[in-house]
């Protein structure tokens, strides 16, 4: 692993494809997902890579959401498991919700290992390792899931998600809740509640926030994202040629 200075200007970005490396090398996150990071570098850049206001009151409201829900499940894949295992345990706790591990690009044995690290964490009944329902409407693989997890839960929420099994989860009737730095994406666009941020911050301001019983519209939300990004581009662009 490729030590990086805390002095290096970058040092959080890197620190973080340090963490997604050792991930693929142990065997935890698939090497598909350090595509999808590069991606959600990109519009973190756009967001100043930091946690803006429309970010906060998605996470103030999915956490809300959790805690009414009878439920909840928190669906754990292999870049979730390597950034922030050990917060998502800890949100896992506050919120007295299930984790289940439920992957894209599945296999028995990147379950047990993720099932493993996030117990190293303090979690117990990892759900995910005997799937005995299916999410309907999705290829074999994709749709496997836990019948007292994703299956019956009511509000899911699917961090750095597919966009056609979070179309399914919505498709079952499910409250979906995403964390996803692609206001675009279909995740973000299907979802209830979309927090757009790095996952890296946003678990970790769940855990601390208060909840919030405001109406919430997601749509209105992203567009207010997309108008964010799009000013700051304009801004870093006068800011370019005022140099
Ligand atoms: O571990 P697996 O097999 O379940 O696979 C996980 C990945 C992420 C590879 C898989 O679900 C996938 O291919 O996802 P997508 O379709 O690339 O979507 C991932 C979304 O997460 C994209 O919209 C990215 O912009 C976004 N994203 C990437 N990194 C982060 C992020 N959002 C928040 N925080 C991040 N650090």
């Amino acid at each position: 692993m490729t030590e990086v200075p805390e002095s290096h200007p970058r040092y959080e970005s890197l620190k973080t494809r340090e963490d997604l490396v050792e991930g693929v090398k142990k065997g935890i996150t698939s090497e598909a997902g350090l595509i999808a990071h590069g991606r959600g570098e990109m519009f973190d850049y756009l967001l100043g890579e930091k946690t803006i206001p429309e970010a906060k009151r998605a996470a103030e409201r999915s956490v809300q959401l959790m805690k009414e829900a009878d439920n909840p499940v928190i669906s754990v894949n292999g870049n979730v498991a390597a950034l922030v295992p050990e917060n998502i345990v800890k949100l896992s706790k506050r919120l007295d919700c299930k984790l289940e591990v439920n992957l894209f690009h599945r296999t028995d044995e990147r379950i047990e290992k993720i099932v493993k690290e996030l117990e190293k964490h303090g979690a117990e009944d990892v759900l995910g390792k005997d799937p005995d329902a299916e999410i309907p409407n999705l290829d074999h693989d994709r749709a496997l899931c836990s019948e007292e997890g994703i299956y019956y839960s009511e509000v899911v929420l699917v961090p750095l998600e597919d966009g056609d099994r979070a179309q399914a989860l919505k498709r079952m009737g499910k409250t979906v809740l995403t964390i996803d730095l692609n206001p675009l994406s279909r995740t973000a666009k299907a979802a209830d509640v979309t927090i757009v941020d790095n996952i890296i911050r946003a678990v970790p301001y769940m855990i601390e926030c208060e909840p919030s019983e405001e109406e919430f519209d997601n749509r209105e939300n992203l567009s207010s994202i997309l108008e964010y990004m799009s000013d700051r581009l304009l801004q870093l662009r006068d800011e370019d040629m005022a140099r």
